[in-house]
């Protein structure tokens, strides 16, 4: 610790904000996921068939009961899986390589479930708790680990929508409910006008229904961010409908929770990713 000098940008950083933050034609899924509810190795194994399917970046966090410990240990099995499927397809003519290197992110739910083995980080502000914890004061606590780890961080407003589920409860979120444009409207001009370069609309993990379209919109037109939407997405016409409304990133974490079988989840996701994008 100690590092109180100016920070040199790296080439990985720099790659890592344009892959993230840059605007591209049509949505791109990511796969979230949470250390509490699989081990290491059925984590990995999820994500090798979410890459082949086409999933664009992996999530690592949770709400709750995650620590430095399952955190590390879950991206460590990712990230070894996916060098050793980067390897066999470089050893392969007819495969794409550049297709597995995809970013492992930290979505972390507070300062104690960080890892260094993380390519980056969320770097997240929850824009409408209530509470001074999940507004600065985590982010204040975690800051000195990060740097000294060179996880890379991206800047990003956090906003929780009804129903908004155990993130909602956890972060002590007045949540943006049904209907209320002009309140989504101003928090993203409020992340844009922080700097941060993205604006994630979350409805909660298992939400019962996701971000409304119009909710989505709304922030679109009122900010240049990327837009990041996930909570409650489990088929495909979803995903569609968010992408439409604007969405730059979907991201799914139950969907593939509920398969054990690779083969299975591949092909699952695959289906929604190209119905995302229809
Ligand atoms: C992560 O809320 C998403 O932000 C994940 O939600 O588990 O409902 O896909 P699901």
């Amino acid at each position: 610790m100690g590092n109180s000098g100016r920070r040199f940008v790296s080439d990985t950083s720099e790659w890592l904000r344009e892959y993230v933050c840059r605007p591209r034609s049509g949505a791109r899924h990511a796969i979230l996921i949470d250390p509490a509810d699989q081990t290491p190795e059925v984590a990995a194994k999820r994500c090798v068939a979410a890459v082949s399917a086409g999933s664009s970046m992996i999530l690592v966090g949770g709400s709750t009961d995650t620590d430095m410990d399952n955190v590390h240990d879950t991206i460590l099995a990712i990230k070894e899986a996916l060098e050793l499927v980067t390897w066999a397809s470089s050893q392969d003519s007819d495969t794409e390589e550049d297709g597995w290197n995809v970013p492992v992110l930290l979505f972390p739910q507070g300062a104690t479930a960080l890892s260094p083995a993380a390519d980056g980080i969320k770097f997240m502000m929850l824009m409408n708790s209530t509470s001074p914890r999940f507004l600065i004061e985590e982010q204040v606590a975690g800051a000195p680990y990060i740097r000294e780890a060179g996880i890379v961080p991206l800047p990003m407003g956090y906003v929780i929508c009804a129903p908004g589920g155990r993130a909602g409860q956890v972060g002590q979120a007045n949540l943006i409910e049904s209907g209320e444009t002009d309140r989504v409207s101003a928090y993203a001009m409020a992340a844009e006008s922080y700097g941060f370069g993205l604006f994630y609309l979350e409805a909660g993990s298992g939400a019962t229904r996701p971000v409304e379209p119009e909710l989505i919109q709304a922030a679109r037109e009122s900010c240049n961010l990327t837009l990041v939407v996930g909570g409650g997405i489990r088929e495909g016409a979803a995903a569609k409908r968010a992408a439409h409304a604007g969405a730059d990133w979907i991201i799914t974490g139950n969907l593939s929770e509920e398969f054990d079988d690779a083969n299975q989840l591949e092909q699952v996701l695959s289906e929604f990713i190209t119905e995302m994008n229809s």
